[in-house]
Parts: structure tokens; C-alpha cells; sequence
């Protein structure tokens, strides 16, 4: 950091309070996590001074001997990560490859189903302000109000009600397991393309932990960054029938250079991602989630689903007598961090609903395991439980980073 010290020292400033807050509070936001130091260099790598619009072999610009080869690293290491037959590594984030994703295979006014925003979807899944919802016309599936699970019979009356051309599945605040056969049974029925959208679940599937859709899917697209844990950014994988569709609608369609430090970084992290150490931690993140859910419960918390299945949960805090923003702003104040987030059914506000969403992906990354879990979930409770007690908050803050230096963040040194 020594060269923006020199000459920009109000963002050096930013990033070094930055590094402080990672390290000394505890990350919950369950699309969060901390790279390696490799990925981060090969993102602040001489890599971002080179454009490169088209693809290993077919540029349209010189100098691409050395790009190539990293870009073609990143597919093969993709394309062995997830068993995929195709692989496009250029999307800059998950919503352009959604994005990229309806554009390759779907006509603008097209049928599609996706689950509901505030049932555990994606703005990109159908909500109806966004340019999904505009250019498309998203049916939306929803979770059942009792179990918080999504009811596979009521997808299939919904899918045969609607004959949509694609079907998505795969979310960003939903617990439990998916299943990717019955969607695809389900899509097969009607006729519809099946994509799944696996951002949250990558790093739990590339290693097995949870069951992989890409044997049945004709598309799936991840971001990088979430429990993958490579750079920000984003993959699609598809079958190689829709390879050239999806290679067109990246670029020329809808993007142009791709960012190559962020294709090394990818390539970094999906040959991190390939080690047994890699296939530990995912299996360590969902015992976490696991033994944090359970903790949680005692405490009576109320989880949507009763638990979780994956690396998140969901948590209605209306017996608690808290909003979810109430809370985001409380464990901010002591250095834990969550996102409030609606809940199915939600009755208030998405700036102020009535939920939290936390997991455990970037707290695993630094070692953390089960009583440390313990740990958070009695902190959590003791914030939530006295959301105006400012004292205790203060006492609370310093035991959060007494445990936090305990258990490095990669790449800070404090
Ligand atoms: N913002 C991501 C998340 O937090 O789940 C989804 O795009």
C-alpha cells in the first residue's frame, strides 16, 4: 500500500480503517468472505491494463499471448471444478450474467419462473422494478408461509399453469436444499430451460457438500466471491448446445472487455477451490451454520425453515420485538455484521423488515468453528435482548475483537 500512501492519502486512510473493521469484527453476511492473498494479487495485478474483447483465440485486439493463456486456465480449472461441459468466465458480476443468461436464450416479453424477492429470490429472478421484471414476464414461485420450504407440487401446478419458457432456481436467502431433479423433471414437462442461479451455494457444491445441479441444468451461473471465495465476479457453465448463445450474449451483447485481473483472480481461486484443505472448509462452513442455527434456537430465535441446510440462515425476529434494521444497526455498533432482511410473507418494509440474514462462509475462512458459534449466538442474543443498553454494547465490542485477533484475516496484519 506504500504507493497510495504517497499519493492518495484519503483512500489509504479508508482502506487502512477498512482492514480494522474486517479484522477486529466478526463478517456474518452470508455473500460475504475473505480471498487469499493470492487472488487479491492477481486482482491488483498489471492484468487490469489490458483489454481484451473476444475470446482465447478470436481477439480484436494484439497482445493477447499471456491473457489467453489465464483466461483458458480460468475455463479449464472451471470446467473440472463443476464437471461442466462449456464455460464462460467473463461475466463481471452475477447480475450482468443473469442478465447475459435471459438475453442468450429468451425473446424480451418471454414467460419465465422465479422465486419471489422477498421469499428468498434475486432482484435478477423477476422483481418486478428491475430490468428483469420489465423485459420479461417472471411468474414467481413463492415458499410455504408454515415451513418455509418450497413446495415442489405447487412449482409443478404453477409451471403447468404457466408453460414458462425457463425455469429459475437457485436463491439468495433461502436455507435449505433445492431440488434440482424434481425443477428439472418439472421443466421438462412443460417444455422450459432450466437455469440455476447456485451464487450463494458454489464453494458447498464445486466440493460436494451439497448436491450439484449441473448434471441436470442446461445453464447454471455462480459469482465468485460468496462461498467460492475468489474474486468479485461471475461464471455461467452451460451445456454445450447453448454455448455459442451465451458466449454471443456476454460479447458482444451485452458487455465489452472483459476484466482479466479478475479472470486471473477466478483462475486462482478455482485451483484453491480444487485442494482437499478447500473441500474441509465447505464442509466446515456448514457445521458452523448448522451449530449457529442451533444455538440460535435455544436463544429463541425463530428461523424461517426451522434451520438451515446450507451456509445461511433466515431469522423473524418479530417475537423479539426488534426490526430487522434495528438490529443490523445494534450488531454494527459491537462489530458484528448481518444484513436485515424480509422474510417470506414480510408485512413491513424492505428498509426496515422484519428479518436477518447471517451465515457463515467468511467467519469459517478464518478458523472459527463451533464454540466460537456458541460464542456469536450469545452475543447476538445479548444485543438483541437489550438493543438500547449502549454499555453493554461497549463491553460486548471489545470481547468480539478480543476473539476476532485471535483468528487472522488473510492478507491483513494488524
Ligand atoms: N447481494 C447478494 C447477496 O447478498 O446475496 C446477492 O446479489
Amino acid at each position: 500500500m506504500s504507493a497510495i500512501q504517497k499519493q492518495d492519502q484519503k483512500i489509504y486512510e479508508a482502506i487502512e480503517r477498512e482492514k480494522k473493521r474486517q479484522a477486529e469484527g466478526i463478517e456474518l453476511i452470508p455473500s460475504e468472505n475473505y480471498t487469499s492473498e493470492a487472488v487479491m494479487e492477481a486482482c491488483g495485478s498489471i492484468l487490469t491494463n489490458k483489454y481484451s474483447e473476444g475470446y482465447p483465440g478470436k481477439r480484436y485486439y494484439g497482445g493477447q499471448e499471456n491473457i489467453d493463456t489465464i483466461e483458458n486456465l480460468a475455463i479449464d480449472r472451471a470446467k473440472q471444478l463443476f464437471g461442466a461441459e462449456h464455460v464462460n468466465v467473463q461475466p463481471y458480476s452475477g447480475s450482468p450474467a443473469n442478465t447475459a443468461i435471459y438475453f442468450a436464450l429468451l425473446e424480451f416479453g418471454d414467460t419465465v419462473m422465479g422465486l419471489k424477492l422477498e421469499h428468498g429470490g434475486h432482484i435478477t429472478h423477476g422483481l418486478p422494478i428491475a430490468f428483469s421484471g420489465k423485459a420479461y414476464n417472471f411468474v414467481q414461485y413463492e415458499v410455504d408461509l408454515e415451513t418455509g420450504r418450497i413446495d415442489m407440487d405447487k412449482v409443478r401446478k404453477l409451471a403447468l399453469e404457466s408453460k414458462p419458457k425457463m425455469i429459475v432456481a437457485g436463491y439468495t436467502a433461502y436455507p435449505r436444499d433445492i431440488e434440482w431433479k424434481r425443477f428439472k423433471e418439472i421443466a421438462d414437462e412443460v417444455g422450459a430451460i432450466t437455469m440455476a442461479d447456485i451464487s450463494h451455494t458454489a464453494g458447498l457444491i464445486a466440493t460436494g457438500v451439497l448436491e450439484s445441479p449441473v448434471p441436470y441444468f442446461d445453464v447454471v451461473m455462480t459469482t465468485t466471491h460468496k462461498t467460492l471465495r475468489g474474486p468479485r465476479g461471475a461464471i455461467i457453465l452451460c451445456k454445450e448446445k447453448f454455448a455459442k448463445d451465451i458466449d454471443r450474449a456476454v460479447f458482444p451483447g451485452l458487455q465489452g472487455g472483459p476484466h482479466e485481473n479478475a479472470i486471473a483472480g477466478k483462475a486462482v481461486a478455482f485451483h484453491e477451490a480444487m485442494r482437499p484443505e478447500f473441500k474441509e472448509y465447505a464442509e466446515q462452513i456448514k457445521k458452523n451454520a448448522h451449530h449457529l442455527a442451533e444455538e440460535l434456537k435455544k436463544h429463541d430465535f425463530k428461523l424461517i425453515s426451522d434451520g438451515t441446510d446450507t451456509h445461511l440462515m433466515l431469522v423473524d425476529l418479530t417475537n423479539k420485538n426488534v426490526t430487522g434494521k434495528q438490529a443490523q444497526e445494534a450488531l454494527d455498533t459491537v462489530g458484528i455484521t448481518l444484513n436485515k432482511n424480509t422474510i417470506p410473507g414480510e408485512p413491513r418494509s424492505p428498509f426496515d423488515p422484519s428479518g436477518i440474514r447471517l451465515g457463515t462462509p467468511a467467519v469459517t475462512t478464518r478458523g472459527m468453528k463451533e464454540s466460537e458459534m456458541e460464542k456469536i449466538a450469545d452475543w447476538i442474543n445479548k444485543v438483541i435482548s437489550n438493543i438500547e443498553d449502549t454499555d453493554l454494547h461497549k463491553q460486548i465490542k471489545e470481547e468480539v475483537k478480543e476473539m476476532c485477533l485471535k483468528f487472522p484475516v488473510p492478507g491483513i496484519k494488524i
